[in-house]
């Protein structure tokens, strides 16, 4: 499960947010993404105003975090497919609960693995994730793919931001007070990754509904 080129722990570099690099077996790991894929492609969602998100998004787990006019919601059911999402392979849910037990979080029980696409140029802005019941439990990010600067800011959307550069294989968990903090990612810089070309993919997972 670990990368071959796991560091020695977590880094604790912001309260509440823990780095683990190069900590995911990313072979592993992008190969049951892979599968999953094929069951719930990647697609640009709409925000409840009417604009397309530029990351393309999937998920998997017993439910996925949807946006559409309607709103932000976690959905049991792929829209896209009117099916459930695909299970979380047994992978995921190792990585993720071994990271999150290393940095003080025993008890988690991720139920959602939200999968975004970021291409070239492309980016998130400052937001909060604030969609899930469970604020007591963390949120493991395991990036894969070409490297990108995330931003931490902090309980204001304004203000100075901690830049983090987040390379294939590493894994960031966010908890405590970090886990309602402002934070982005900004735009995807050109470049070509052996396994997953011009491409960043980030799994995030979550506690979406009450344990
Ligand atoms: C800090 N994703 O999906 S992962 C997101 O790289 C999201 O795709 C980014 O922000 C990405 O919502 C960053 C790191 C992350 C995820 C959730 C957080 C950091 C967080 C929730 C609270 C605080
Ligand atoms: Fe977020």
């Amino acid at each position: 499960m670990l990368g071959k080129d796991a560091a020695a722990g977590p880094i604790e570099v912001l309260p509440g947010l823990w780095v683990l690099p190069r900590f995911a077996d990313t072979h592993r790991v992008s190969t049951a993404l892979a599968e999953v894929l094929t069951q719930a492609p990647p697609r640009r969602m709409t925000t409840p105003r009417g604009f397309l998100i530029g990351v393309a998004m999937s998920n998997c787990g017993e439910c996925g975090w949807v946006s559409d006019r309607k709103g932000y919601r976690y959905s049991d059911i792929d829209p896209e497919s009117n099916e459930p999402w695909p299970a979380m392979p047994d992978c995921f849910v190792e990585l993720a609960r071994q990271a999150a037990s290393l940095c003080g979080f025993a008890a988690f029980a991720p139920d959602v693995c939200l999968i975004n696409r970021y291409e070239v140029g492309k980016g998130m802005g400052a937001h909060q994730d604030k969609d899930e019941a469970m604020f007591d439990q963390p949120i493991v990010s395991v990036s894969l793919g070409l490297p990108a600067r995330f931003f931490m800011i902090g309980p204001e959307r304004r203000g100075r931001s901690t830049p983090i550069d987040l390379c294939d294989g590493d894994v960031v968990v966010f908890g405590g007070q970090a886990r309602l903090h402002y934070h982005g990612v900004r735009p995807l810089k050109p470049g070509e990754h052996p396994r997953h070309g011009p491409v960043r993919w980030n799994l995030t997972f979550r506690r979406a509904r009450p344990a």
